[in-house]
């Protein structure tokens, strides 16, 4: 069976341009000729299939709105949603590595580097020749990055670097670091880290339940001499950071609407095949109230994700818009997921389908990129002008 269906009840490929629709079918033709045959296997074991770096690459996944000129695949916003929603379809932990690679280290360079580092390093993230990781969260600071310790002093010709981040997505295998560090003013600044600097380590993270085919790790910084050119000059402050975070929270909302499909598609089809007292279960009123329920919110989270798609191809959404997206997104796609899974009975526990995998990856998607409470707090200090966070 073609395990790739489009839910599309309400007729959104008509939004679309061919452009968007030849962008997607070309994820999508790549994740099920090489994502979902071996994503449950790399799951299980707990390693990320570092062959699919090249084929993320040629899909676009690195860098799909950085220009072309700087390698990246010079896409609009839709696109690049779009490609994050198919990835997604296969696993979430894959789209983890897209998201990393173009939102958190080839837009900070971008946007807040030099010509010099632009040309460096944005090119060799593109074709994944590089990968890059991106260190925020510390072990004492996850949703108020604002708090961080990690810090570093000028040392005439070079910085001096030191503290640990946790937590951090592709850190095992990355060869280049987006370290955000406080300076002796306490101003926060990105910093290029590399691999190979002495007093640099990357400790891989074990025993996760969710994520599993994605490496996680640490960063140690213990003195570490960060050359100067390394600083990123054009921002600095948590704006910094958190501007980044824009690009993936949505990046994340069209992703989710990806997994939520494959869960949809699959409690769908299964809901025809299994038989119980003499019926197929899909004509039982229970499984149809799940399976419209499914689709009522897959619908709404599309519509979601299309609407900030546009707005940002304009320059006008508003952080707090993204964050109303990447909850509502993910949290439709985490009870997609449990519904799905119970409709599946016992077969919904195995490997031999990818609701489980999705509904476990999914906590990490809801609590990674500012957890559920966060972004619900941000809409609040959004829409009411004061701040739970002070
Ligand atoms: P606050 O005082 O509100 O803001 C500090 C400065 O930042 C500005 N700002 C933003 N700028 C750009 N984009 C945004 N989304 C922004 N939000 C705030 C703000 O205007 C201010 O600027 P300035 O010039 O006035 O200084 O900061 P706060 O300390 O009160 O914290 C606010 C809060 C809690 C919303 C924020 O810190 C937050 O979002 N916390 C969640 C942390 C988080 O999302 N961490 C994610 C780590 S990376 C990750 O999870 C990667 S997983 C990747 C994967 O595998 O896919
Ligand atoms: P905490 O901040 O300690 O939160 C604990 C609980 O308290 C949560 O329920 C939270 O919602 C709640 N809470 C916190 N503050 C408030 C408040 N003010 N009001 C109400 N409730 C509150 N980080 C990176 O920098 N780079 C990465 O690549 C990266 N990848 C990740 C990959 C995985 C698999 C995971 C699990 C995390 C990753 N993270 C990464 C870290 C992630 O962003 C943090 O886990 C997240 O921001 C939450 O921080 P925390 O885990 O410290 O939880």
């Amino acid at each position: 069976p073609d395990l790739f269906e489009a839910p599309d009840y309400y007729n959104l490929d008509e939004l679309l341009s061919d452009e968007h629709k030849l962008v997607r079918q070309a994820a999508r033709d790549w994740v099920k000729r090489d994502v979902s045959p071996i994503i449950e296997e790399y799951a299980q074991k707990a390693e990320f299939p570092e062959q699919i770096i090249s084929g993320l690459a040629e899909i676009g996944a690195f860098g799909p709105y950085i220009p072309e000129e700087y390698g990246g695949a010079g896409l609009d916003q839709i696109s690049y949603g779009l490609i994050m929603q198919e990835i997604e379809r296969g696993d979430s932990g894959v789209r983890s590595t897209a998201s990393v690679q173009s939102s958190l280290v080839m837009y900070p360079i971008y946007k807040y580097g030099t010509e010099e580092q632009r040309k460096k390093y944005l090119p060799k993230l593109a074709s994944g020749e590089w990968m890059g990781c991106f260190g925020l969260t510390e072990p004492d600071h996850g949703s108020n990055p604002g708090g961080m310790t990690t810090n570093f002093k000028d040392k005439g010709d070079h910085y001096l670097l030191n503290g640990a981040k946790m937590w951090i997505s592709n850190a095992p295998f990355a060869q280049v670091a987006v370290v955000w560090a406080k300076n002796e003013e306490g101003r926060i600044h990105g910093l290029i880290v590399e691999r190979g600097m002495e007093g640099f380590s990357t400790p891989e993270t074990h025993n996760k339940w969710s994520l599993r085919a994605s490496a996680t790790g640490e960063l140690i910084f213990d003195n570490v001499k960060v050359p100067k050119e390394n600083l990123l000059p054009n921002k600095s402050g948590l704006g910094a950071p958190l501007g980044c975070l824009d690009s993936a929270r949505y990046g994340i909302a069209w992703g989710a609407i990806g997994a939520a499909m494959d869960c949809y598609d699959t409690a769908l089809r299964y809901s025809k095949e299994r038989i119980q007292f003499g019926k197929p279960i899909g004509q039982f009123q229970l499984q149809q109230k799940k399976l419209a329920e499914m689709i009522t919110e897959i619908t709404k989270a599309q519509l979601l994700a299309w609407r900030v798609g546009v707005m940002r191809n304009a320059g006008t959404a508003t952080s707090a818009q993204i964050s109303m997206a990447k909850r509502n997104n993910v949290d439709m796609a985490i009870n997609i997921a449990r519904e799905a899974r119970q409709m599946l009975g016992g077969m919904g526990i195995t490997g031999e389908y990818s609701i489980m995998r999705h509904s476990m990856n999914l906590e990490s998607v809801i609590t990674y990129e500012g957890t559920h409470d966060i972004h619900l707090l941000i809409t609040g200090l959004d829409i009411t002008g004061l701040n739970a966070f002070q």
